[in-house]
């Protein structure tokens, strides 16, 4: 038997191949992973290379055959059928990591070996893979085209466990297949996090079965009028899927009490503004209230709450909570507070925009930084934990520049530059910090188009902000990675600004 083996073996056909020098250190890997070293010589992806997985855990089979389609669809090889086995691609699950979405390379010149904890750790793994990819193969290496992988190793996990981005789909409606598309690439940018602003005063946007005149009613519509839409139970349940697979968690914001003349409209006992409710398709905040002194109202928010959360399996509830200017401030708090119950009840946590602070809540609940320090420094005091959304920084609906055909400027211009170089671990105690979101609102956007043109490429910086140490951060270098990383938005149909300050093109 064994000479029949080292027959066998010695019987495969040899392959020499003159790499050229490469250097990981150099690779446009973004986020920055936490730890670099090369050793310059490369890995050949090609059709002779083989998939394997290490894992009792079926997880890490779908993070396997995950990676096998985008390569497939990118470079035509199928790892999954290989007639011989000159290097192999091996995810393999292992013991010692201790962040949850930790993971490690290790890239020699015959093997790619992929180590992770968790399924989680593998999927954020294998979107360093995709990006060592080069974007076009080498054909004088051999008869057959390579992609030539830069050889050495990669230690890395993020630095906060919550790297988020918002999509308003109330004041402009985003079909699933537009969400799916957006998700999709947020991915590759291991963001774990998709929040969803359901609900506002221009648009109800989720099926609820128990009141179904939010969606009958109040969803006909949008900023600037237009037909409006609605998610119904089994769409929500779909994007959720499609983010679970991605290891991205959804979360549901209803926004209340103000921001909620589209459900006022739908049921007037909830309106506490005590005007009669019209339509609106403007773009004006402040106006709208629940009443918060009904027991009607409440049971109201008990069944609207209870429908999503069972459809949702992630920790987080968000109840909104911003400008509430006709709510009394007593009536604020009184309503924040017993919301806050009723998100627990349904075994969530609360998390609310940065007024939410100003109500006395458990430390269990989450307050969203995005406009007043006041309030964000109030929720340290209760020793709640902070999302880091300024919108001086990182508000995706911000205009780039002068230039900018979408987007408004209330919080400023938000350049590339601008949007990168911030340090989220300077304002609070990095305990109190969940980590990073960027908001974006759709009062100016109404296509998918429009959305990336706000979000790209952005919301790639945020990503890196989420994941990346400040001391691997760094504007010139990113800068440098990003110019790279048109390539892949140009091959994915993304519509990105193509910013003055990158060399984009
Ligand atoms: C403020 S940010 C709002 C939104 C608007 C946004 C536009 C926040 C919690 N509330 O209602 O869409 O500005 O930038």
């Amino acid at each position: 038997l064994l000479i029949v083996l080292l027959f066998t073996l010695s019987c495969q056909p040899k392959r020499e191949i003159k790499f050229p020098t490469t250097n990981l250190e150099e690779a446009a890997v973004i986020p920055k992973p936490l730890e670099v070293s090369a050793s310059s010589s490369g890995f050949a992806l090609d059709q002779y290379t083989k998939l394997s997985v290490v894992s009792e855990d079926e997880a890490f089979e779908d993070v396997a055959n995950y990676l096998s389609d985008k390569i497939k669809s990118r470079t035509g090889v199928d790892l999954k059928n290989t007639s011989r086995n000159y290097t192999q691609l091996s995810i393999q699950q292992a013991e010692g990591f201790t962040n949850e979405e930790g993971y490690e390379l290790e890239i020699r010149q015959d093997s790619l070996i992929l180590k992770a904890g968790t399924a989680a750790g593998a999927f954020r793994g294998i979107q360093t893979i995709r990006q060592l990819i080069p974007e076009e193969a080498n054909k004088t290496l051999t008869d057959y085209p390579i992609w030539v992988i830069p050889t050495g190793t990669i230690k890395d996990e993020p630095q906060f466990g919550f790297r988020s981005t918002m999509l308003d789909v109330a004041r402009h409606f985003f079909t699933v297949e537009d969400v799916k598309k957006y998700i999709d690439i947020l991915a590759y940018y291991k963001l774990n996090t998709f929040h969803m602003h359901l609900t506002d005063d221009q648009g109800w946007r989720i099926e609820i079965k128990s009141w179904p005149k939010l969606t009958e009613v109040g969803s006909t519509t949008g900023v600037g009028g237009g037909p409006g839409g609605f998610y119904t139970q089994e769409d929500y349940k779909e994007i959720v899927a499609y983010a679970a697979e991605r290891y991205i968690t959804v979360i549901p914001e209803v926004d209340m009490p103000g921001h909620t003349n589209s459900a006022s409209l739908a049921y007037p006992f909830l309106n506490g503004n005590g005007k009669e409710i019209e339509i609106v398709t403007s773009m004006a905040v402040g106006y709208s209230t629940f009443d918060t002194r009904k027991d009607t109202v409440y049971a109201f928010i008990d069944d609207v709450i209870r429908e999503i959360s069972a459809m949702t399996p992630g920790p987080y509830f968000h109840i909104g909570g911003d400008e509430s200017l006709v709510t009394k401030d007593d009536d604020y708090v009184y309503f924040i507070e017993k919301v806050e119950k009723i998100v627990s009840k349904y075994g969530k946590k609360m998390i609310g925009w940065d007024e939410v602070a100003t109500a006395n809540l458990g430390s269990g609940a989450v307050a969203q930084w995005w406009n007043s320090k006041k309030n964000a420094d109030l929720a340290i005091k209760l020793n709640m934990k902070l999302i880091l959304s300024p919108a001086k920084k990182a508000y995706l609906d911000m205009k780039y520049d002068d230039n900018s055909e979408f987007g408004l400027r209330w919080a400023g211009y938000i350049p590339v530059d601008t949007a990168y170089i911030w340090n989220p671990e300077s304002y609070f105690p990095m305990e109190n910090v969940l980590g990073v979101e960027a908001p974006l609102w759709s009062e100016t956007i109404r296509t998918l188009d429009e959305l990336e043109y706000l979000a790209f490429p952005r919301v790639i910086g945020y990503a890196e902000l989420g994941w990346s140490t400040q001391e691997n951060r760094n504007w010139e270098d990113y800068k440098k990675r990003l110019a790279h990383h048109r390539l892949f938005l140009d091959a994915n149909g993304v519509n990105y600004y193509k910013s003055p300050v990158i060399e984009m093109e």
